[in-house]
């Protein structure tokens, strides 16, 4: 199939060697062109930003050369290619990855050294690109990422946000928001296409017409919005593929205003311009709760109908029938944020190409696959009735139709049982009569997954049971990875060396289950030297960073106890704050004697609060108001610190985690889908200290209970525990420092009171008093291990040689074999 070899192609081949060179001569060439003409300063005279823009330009300009060579030779070979639909991307900073994908750092280092500029201090004038929350966005990077490194014929589609996740800033201990104006000084690592955009379509009416003697539905939109590509190359490493994330962004459509211009209304046509740009204008910050909110539901289709657009025009081009579409194309639905596509597939193939209804729908059943990110049922988007069909009236009757199908289906095999039909409908009736995404998203899909097996089998269990006992074929788990090219060797690039020295190979970076061989050497007094050696300069590089930041000094010899993540209730960083408080306290009722034998702590948190989440907001203000006591104790000196790291980000993430000894993922069991930033640690060789929730089940599994420090209730134990009476949860020291706080002791009495209600009594529904006990256990055996370094190091070692399950590299070729069914597709190097 396809259009076979072009002479334009051919002769691309023939002029490889017209390529920009990489030896650090040729490099230095390009970065002053670009001071130059790009930048526009004199070569003479430039400082670091300068000197950074001209270097990111000067890769830029290899990825773009890589970028067509891929587009080329996919359109070429004309493969099934995958599009990864997500509203959210967090890609961090680009230098540095680039550069290491590329096989470029070293050169770009030395033509810098010999330009008087040092790499390091210009990959730091990077912002980080933060157009996601959390969890799910920064995946959706690392598999970006695996993606162009595995050769799979993929394409990203999602959001040009102009302001990212907002900047988080602390005063006086309170999370403050402010905006994020990432684009203020440029962004070189991004591709403006002015040719490449569509019109996407709103609200208005749809009338009955009769086309061929048949009836069928038009779509008379009221308002058209202009959606304009973005393209921003992602390289692989150790290969010459490098792939596309195409990011939307809304301009006003060309017509949209004439008649305001023409009759003069000059200022309104200008107004109404700014109102289409608002569309792509902010991310909304929050990844636990949806409100139906019109912007919102903007975005979603805003995007969608985009890529929609884009994906059936390069489908056109070389294809002519629509039955060999899922043969071509696999479509992802991350989250249920997309999930207006299978809508929007059907009313393009129905209205607009004029296939029947059976027709499109069979093509819409073989083209989408549904990932869920959640248990949380607060976290299932649901669409008001009302808002979608005034936003997108031919997509509501749409909907309808595919529930109205989708129920006679369901009665034909369950019956009558109206409780089931109901909860399994589309449709939610009710005092705010909704659109169920998440259901909306499984009936159209050929397969549906969780990110860890725990979590896929709650998914099963209890989320979609009744969806599960019907299509039980449709359920996959999937557990989720990260890229050991950004989180080890971008990040932490002295342990990367010492990897690749210890295995004999650099071979690991593309293919993590060489990693296992570390397990051989995990009691080599040799390695143990080394690996001490790599984990102390981090750590140096992290207790200057926390000196910077907040003018406390650290102690080296502590042990680093770091939790980062979003702040949410039932990741439960306010248990860790009350152990913290519980150590305060016991070390200042203990002799000085006793003190000797306490292990020191540096107890590191960091994470955004979303703007609207009260109670989270507070556990920032309560971790600031304990670390001010604890930090201007004199009498506790190094024996205890506690850190708020603020506005942590990719960036923060890349610093901190290497630096770490212990990190803690210490969700109620049952409630973290997956968890990736345990994945992180582990790469690095951070020991782990959590509950059997999510995905720390299954490395549990990979590198032995005895190698991490496990505690808590377990999934099936949490609803009992609920049921419990309060008397009999909470040991005496919970109640203890909940009364510390309680008494105002942190000050801040009032504020703190509806935190401590929240955890005592019936309220304690993340189950903080109940896991105390263990908690504090597991704590006291991570201050004993600390103590051996030899056995803490051998633990370590062993952290990182059982992590490459734990691999983006894994989970894609996963989804490739099982759910996309796309094969890789090598550029020739
Ligand atoms: O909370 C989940 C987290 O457990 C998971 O690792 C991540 C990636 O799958 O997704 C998170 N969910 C979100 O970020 C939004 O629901």
């Amino acid at each position: 199939a396809g259009l076979g070899p072009k002479p334009q192609a051919e002769r691309m081949f023939a002029l490889m060697d017209r390529f920009l060179s990489n030896d650090p001569v040729s490099l230095q060439k390009d970065i002053l062109d670009h001071v130059e003409y790009t930048v526009a300063r004199s070569r003479f005279s430039f400082d670091d930003f300068e000197a950074y823009q001209a270097l990111a330009h000067s890769v830029r300009d290899r990825l773009i050369e890589r970028w067509h060579d891929t587009q080329q030779y996919f359109k070429r070979k004309d493969p099934k290619r995958l599009y990864f639909l997500s509203l959210e991307f967090l890609m961090g900073r680009s230098l540095s990855n680039s550069v290491i994908n590329l096989g470029i750092r070293d050169q770009c280092a030395d033509a810098l050294s010999q330009l008087g500029f040092e790499y390091e201090v210009l990959a730091e004038q990077e912002g980080d690109a933060a157009l996601g929350n959390g969890g799910l966005a920064r995946l959706s990077a690392c598999q970006m990422d695996s993606l162009a490194t595995l050769d799979y014929p993929a394409w990203g589609y999602g959001l040009r946000y102009q302001y990212g996740l907002f900047r988080q800033v602390i005063l006086d201990g309170f999370q403050h928001e402010q905006p994020d104006y990432w684009l203020n000084f440029g962004n070189p690592w991004e591709i403006e296409r002015v040719h490449v955009s569509y019109p996407v379509k709103f609200y208005g009416t749809v009338e009955e017409e009769t086309l061929n003697g048949k009836s069928c539905k038009v779509w008379l939109p009221g308002e058209t919005v202009e959606a304009v590509a973005y393209d921003n190359p992602i390289p692989g490493y150790g290969t010459r593929n490098t792939i596309n994330l195409r990011l939307w962004a809304a301009k006003p459509d060309g017509q949209y205003d004439m008649e305001s211009y023409n009759t003069g209304d000059y200022i309104n046509a200008v107004v109404n311009r700014q109102r289409a740009e608002t569309i792509s204008c902010v991310l909304y910050p929050d990844d636990r709760s949806y409100q139906g909110k019109e912007l919102r539901l903007k975005q979603h289709y805003f995007f969608v109908s985009a890529s929609l657009q884009d994906i059936i025009r390069r489908f056109k081009d070389g294809h002519n029938n629509f039955d060999d579409f899922p043969e071509k194309v696999a479509l992802q639905l991350n989250d249920t944020h997309p999930s207006l596509a299978v809508v929007e597939v059907m009313r393009v193939l129905v209205d607009e190409e004029h296939l029947g209804w059976d027709q499109a729908w069979n093509i819409v059943c073989r083209i989408f696959s549904f990932t869920t990110h959640t248990v949380l049922p607060e976290a299932l988007e649901k669409i008001p009735v009302d808002l979608l069909g005034s936003l997108l009236p031919r997509h509501l009757q749409i909907i309808y139709d595919i529930n109205f199908n989708f129920m006679e289906e369901l009665k034909k095999r369950i019956g009558l049982d109206f409780n089931r039909l109901s909860q399994m409908s589309i449709v939610e009736e009710g005092a705010v009569k909704s659109i169920r995404m998440a259901n909306l998203s499984i009936v159209c899909s050929h397969t549906v997954n969780g990110v860890s097996r725990m979590h896929s089998e709650l998914l099963k269990t209890r989320v979609f049971k009744d969806f599960y006992e019907l299509w039980p074929h449709k359920f996959q788990y999937k557990t989720n990875g990260v890229t050991q090219r950004r989180w080890i060797v971008v990040s932490n690039p002295s342990l990367c060396a010492l990897i690749s020295k210890w295995l004999g190979t650099e071979a690991w970076i593309r293919d993590i289950d060489l990693l296992i061989g570390l397990q051989e050497f995990a009691a080599d007094a040799d390695l143990h030297q080394e690996w001490k050696m790599v984990r102390k300069v981090n750590k140096m590089r992290l207790a200057e960073y926390i000196e910077a930041m907040s003018g406390v000094k650290v102690s080296l010899d502590a042990m680093f106890d770091v939790q980062i993540k979003r702040i949410h209730e039932y990741k439960r960083q306010l248990l860790n704050i009350l152990s913290i408080i519980h150590r305060y306290d016991c070390i200042k009722n203990m002799e000085k004697t006793q003190r000797r034998k306490v292990v020191p702590r540096v107890c590191i948190v960091g994470g955004k609060a979303a703007p609207g989440y009260e109670v989270a907001k507070k556990i920032i203000k309560l971790c600031h108001a304990v670390a001010e006591k604890i930090n201007n104790d004199a009498d506790v000196g190094d024996l205890l610190k506690l850190i708020f790291v603020p506005d942590y980000n990719v960036s923060v993430a890349e610093l901190v985690i290497p630096g770490a000894d212990l990190s803690q993922h210490i969700s109620t069991a049952g409630h973290e889908a997956s968890g990736t930033g345990c994945m992180k640690f582990l790469m690095n060789g951070c020991l782990l200290l959590a509950t059997a929730d999510g995905s720390t089940v299954e490395i549990i599994e990979e590198i032995g209970e005895e190698n991490m420090f496990l505690f808590g209730a377990k999934v099936h134990e949490v609803p009992a525990l609920r049921e419990k009476s309060s008397d009999h949860k909470a040991p005496l020291q919970f109640s203890h420092v909940v009364r510390m706080v309680r008494d105002g002791h942190f000050g801040f009495k009032d504020y703190f009171k509806s935190l401590c209600d929240g955890v005592e009594g019936d309220s304690d529904f993340y189950l903080l008093g109940s896991d105390f006990a263990s908690y504090l256990e597991a704590q006291a055996a991570a201050d004993k291990a600390f103590v051996d370094q030899e056995k803490w190091t051998q633990m370590s070692i062993l952290s990182t040689a059982g992590s490459g399950r734990f691999s983006s590299d894994r989970t894609i070729e996963d989804y490739a074999e099982t759910t996309w069914g796309i094969e890789p597709c090598k550029c020739p190097s």
